[in-house]
């Protein structure tokens, strides 16, 4: 078992903490502050919210003697990225009466609101609970959003392998009912027992765990940046079980060299029957049991996989299971991408991806997007689904509905939005960073668009702007855009400077590697600049910028 000698803060704040409970009802009716307390703090993000403070006004706050201005981000849990157009109506009216009113879409199929005061939490999570949406473990040392293949085209048997999402969710949801007492209101149980939780127990995880499914060969979901990821074996149309991929992660610190990203290790093929649910849950009782719980820093799957061993873990497993698993089937990805405008599935339902910039919903002068979802949810007509690139996709949408939806993309310019986005901005994700978050050392979100501008203006120049190169940006190095698996990766350093990473590949299965560090916008453009020069010059036939950039070991020694 786990060495547990200097246990983390967190552990001791999770064990005392009542099932998660801590003061946290007691802190949201204390007016005299914005925020709860520290040990609250923890608890509050198993409860799918992390508190936060608007850092564009933190010295303005700062200057007038006032507390920082402390909101709310509320995550929702959505295995699979699935909404009804109800649901959609829902978050849209939420969003606007109780947050920044942005929706904001995850690279784990979710979505988030920002900026909720204190006293609007309880509403909120209210109006969520009456369409059916809960936020529960959305955060936290606990199993996270389940991610899918998005796009139901892809497979005509996507609906059984996406089951799979909110089965697991349910499998690995913790069974404290604190959720339900503090926010919604109901009644307090009289009898503990009923929460007993023999996967968490009181102590839950070492740290966040994630697990996603991958319909190959596509691979939207970067199946194997999870801790556990499960890829479908099919055959013939039919599903015959999943490879298990274990150890992904992509979270660093700058200067620690014992923190790195890491693609998860098949380590076997499980069926699809009662066993492969008991594969992952005591993967996950191995974890728990062997994790760090002294260094959060050390503290996920991936570097208990390395320290132990895949062996080790194999026959752990086995011990656990009562079986083996069997050795891993055939698979193979060609593409992580999101399959934009219409597209059809085996049965005639249509399928309309449209581009959404980082994942952000909002209306502007340009694109009054989310007034033209709304209007299509009100339609009843099609269901909303998130991929793991960051975009939705209006599904389920049947052949005499069409013209309708298109006409409202069309009337509101997202049809047109869609089809103008270059090949590199569609294939671009940016982590929220600034305002809100807190680890942010650069802007992501707020800057990819303008710096992605930039770099268009140099592919046209060398006549590469057709190139679908995956772009992706964080804040800093905890990896939330996935940037250490792009083909272009940049990593916040600082305000206004990034480290370039390269050589990433489209299908998902290699992770890049630094290549300049502490760049600004001039000297980014200047580097890329004369990168594209030599790809376009010397690339082979068909040779993706990544693979180039591996070929030509543009990497630091
Ligand atoms: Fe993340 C922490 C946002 C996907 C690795 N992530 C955070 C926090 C909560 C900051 C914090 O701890 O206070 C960010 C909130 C910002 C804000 O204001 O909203 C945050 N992460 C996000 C999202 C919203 C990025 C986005 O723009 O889409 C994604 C929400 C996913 C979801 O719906 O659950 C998000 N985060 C990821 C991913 C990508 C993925 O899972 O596919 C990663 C890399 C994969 C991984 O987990 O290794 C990721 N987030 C982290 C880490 C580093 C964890 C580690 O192992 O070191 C942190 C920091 C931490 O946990 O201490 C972090
Ligand atoms: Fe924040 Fe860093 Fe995650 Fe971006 S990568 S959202 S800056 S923690």
């Amino acid at each position: 078992m786990s060495e547990n000698k200097n246990l983390s803060v967190v552990e001791r704040i999770k064990q005392k903490s009542d099932g998660l409970r801590g003061t946290l009802a007691e802190g949201l009716v204390d007016e005299l502050t914005g925020a709860v307390s520290e040990d609250d703090q923890s608890l509050v993000k198993f409860h799918g919210m992390y508190q936060q403070d608007d850092r564009d006004r933190r010295e303005e706050r700062a200057e007038k003697k006032l507390e920082r201005l402390y909101s709310f981000m509320i995550r929702l849990r959505v295995p699979g990225g699935f909404f009804t157009p109800e649901q959609w109506i829902a978050t849209h009216h939420i969003a606007g009466e109780h947050s920044t009113g942005t929706i904001k879409i995850t690279t784990r199929q979710t979505i988030q609101l920002h900026g909720l005061l204190k006293s609007h939490i309880k509403p909120t999570l209210a109006s969520f609970s009456a369409v059916h949406l809960d936020s529960i473990a959305a955060c936290g040392d606990v199993n996270r959003n389940v991610t899918c293949a998005a796009h139901p085209h892809q497979s005509p048997i996507h609906e059984q392998i996406h089951a799979y999402a909110a089965r697991i969710s349910e499998l690995l949801l913790p069974k404290t009912k604190a959720y339900y007492e503090i926010w919604l209101d109901q009644e307090k149980l009289t009898d503990k027992k009923e929460e007993d939780d023999a996967l968490y127990q009181d102590r839950y995880l070492p740290r966040k765990f994630k697990v996603g499914i991958a319909i190959p060969p596509n691979n939207d979901v970067d199946v194997l940046t999870n801790d556990l990821g499960l890829i479908a074996i099919i055959e013939n149309d039919e599903l015959k079980g999943f490879n298990i991929a274990i150890g992904g992660g992509l979270g660093t610190t700058h200067g620690n060299p014992e923190t790195y990203p890491r693609l998860a290790s098949v380590i076997g093929f499980s069926p699809a029957d009662d066993g492969l649910l008991k594969v992952i849950y005591e993967i996950v009782t191995i974890q728990r049991d062997y994790g760090n719980r002294s260094d959060r820093k050390l503290a996920r799957l991936k570097y208990t996989l390395d320290k132990y061993g895949i062996d080790w873990y194999r026959q752990e497993l086995a011990k656990r299971t009562g079986f083996e698993l069997q050795d891993a089937r055939p698979y193979s990805f060609t593409d992580r991408k999101d399959y934009y405008g219409w597209q059809q599935n085996h049965q005639g339902l249509w399928y309309y991806t449209p581009f959404v910039e980082s994942g952000r919903i909002y209306d502007d002068e340009k694109l009054p997007l989310k007034t033209a979802l709304l209007e299509i949810a009100q339609t009843g007509k099609a269901n909303f689904r998130f991929t793991g690139n960051q975009n939705l996709i209006l599904a389920d949408i049947r052949k005499k509905d069409k013209a309708l939806v298109n006409g409202i993309l069309e009337k509101y310019g997202v049809l047109q939005h869609t089809e103008a986005a270059s090949a590199i901005r569609r294939n671009s994700i940016a982590c929220v960073a600034l305002p809100t978050c807190p680890l942010a050392l650069a802007e992501a979100q707020r800057y990819l668009p303008s710096l992605i501008g930039h770099i268009e203006k140099l592919l046209t120049g060398h006549a590469l702007q057709e190139e679908a190169i995956i772009i992706r940006m964080t804040g800093c190095p905890n990896g939330c855009g996935r940037p250490f698996a792009a083909e272009i990766g940049f990593v916040g350093t600082s305000a206004g400077r990034y480290n370039l990473y390269l050589g990433g590949d489209h299908e998902g299965t290699r992770l890049n590697r630094l290549y300049k560090e502490n760049l600004d916008e001039a000297a980014i453009l200047k580097e890329l600049d004369l990168l594209f020069w030599l790809y376009k010059k010397e690339r082979i036939t068909g040779e993706s910028f990544g693979d180039f950039a591996l070929r030509q070991r543009w990497f630091k020694a």
